[in-house]
């Protein structure tokens, strides 16, 4: 099975976004650690298994973010469920989880399923304004909800998403040097290969999204940070 702790890049795919075949092709034959099939509006079963299919054509490992029931389906190698510890709405942290382990609790399988200790940090971003995350937090809040990602939950992963904008370094550190087990993605505002550098050095795993859409000349240069390893 795949080690996601060795992770260094992967890139996030939207099911609601196009992509022609070329450009899919460039990220999948690309020198990335994953890619993980997840978004926030407009994620539907027929949009997740076109990509899924069109990606699982490559040897890659490949995840489902789960952001809704009727979009989570089989044929995935991991599922991350993201439990947003700061949003105030309870669906975020586990009412999404209740009705899945009610729907499914019995046929998954766990050691696919890898929960996250997931921080909403750019108040502008359609997840923060959807699940109403207190964006505003400050160095003792960041290193509390490592506390509780590792700690408290033990969640294996902690996310600092900051979807649409490059993020605060420091914070992401301040979680980084906070947390003992568990492993750090970034994702956020990679626009170039000096953000995926800057993000590399401080988190274990960097998310690439939107640059994917917007320039794939440069999101595939953002893989480069990994020939340093
Ligand atoms: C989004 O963290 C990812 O969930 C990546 O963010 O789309 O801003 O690259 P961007």
């Amino acid at each position: 099975m795949y080690d996601i702790k060795k992770w260094k890049h992967v890139f996030k795919l939207d099911p609601a976004k196009m992509i022609n075949d070329e450009d899919l092709d460039k990220i999948c034959m690309s020198e990335t650690d994953a890619i993980i099939i997840g978004g926030t509006d407009n994620v539907t079963e027929d949009n997740v298994i076109q990509l899924m299919s069109r990606v699982r054509r490559y040897p890659l490992p490949l995840v489902l973010e789960i952001s809704n029931l009727e979009s989570t389906m089989p044929g995935f190698d991991f599922y991350f469920v993201p439990m947003v510890l700061n949003s105030p709405d309870v669906t975020y942290q586990n009412g999404i989880l209740l009705e899945a382990l009610k729907e499914y609790g019995h046929m998954m399988d766990f050691d696919e399923v890898i929960f996250q200790g997931y921080l909403v940090l750019n108040p502008d971003s359609k997840v923060a304004v959807k699940t109403q995350a207190q964006t505003n937090l400050e160095t003792e809040d960041i290193e509390a909800y490592a506390l509780m990602t590792d700690k408290v939950y033990r969640f294996p992963i902690m996310y600092i998403e900051y979807s649409g904008t490059f993020g605060d370094m420091e914070k992401v550190r301040a979680a980084k040097e906070t947390l003992e087990e568990a492993h750090v993605f970034y994702g956020g505002g990679i626009s170039s290969i000096n953000d995926a550098k800057a993000a590399a050095e401080v988190a274990d795993t960097i998310v690439v999204g939107n640059l994917v859409y917007e320039d794939v000349k440069q999101a595939l240069k953002t893989v480069k940070i990994k020939e340093k390893s």
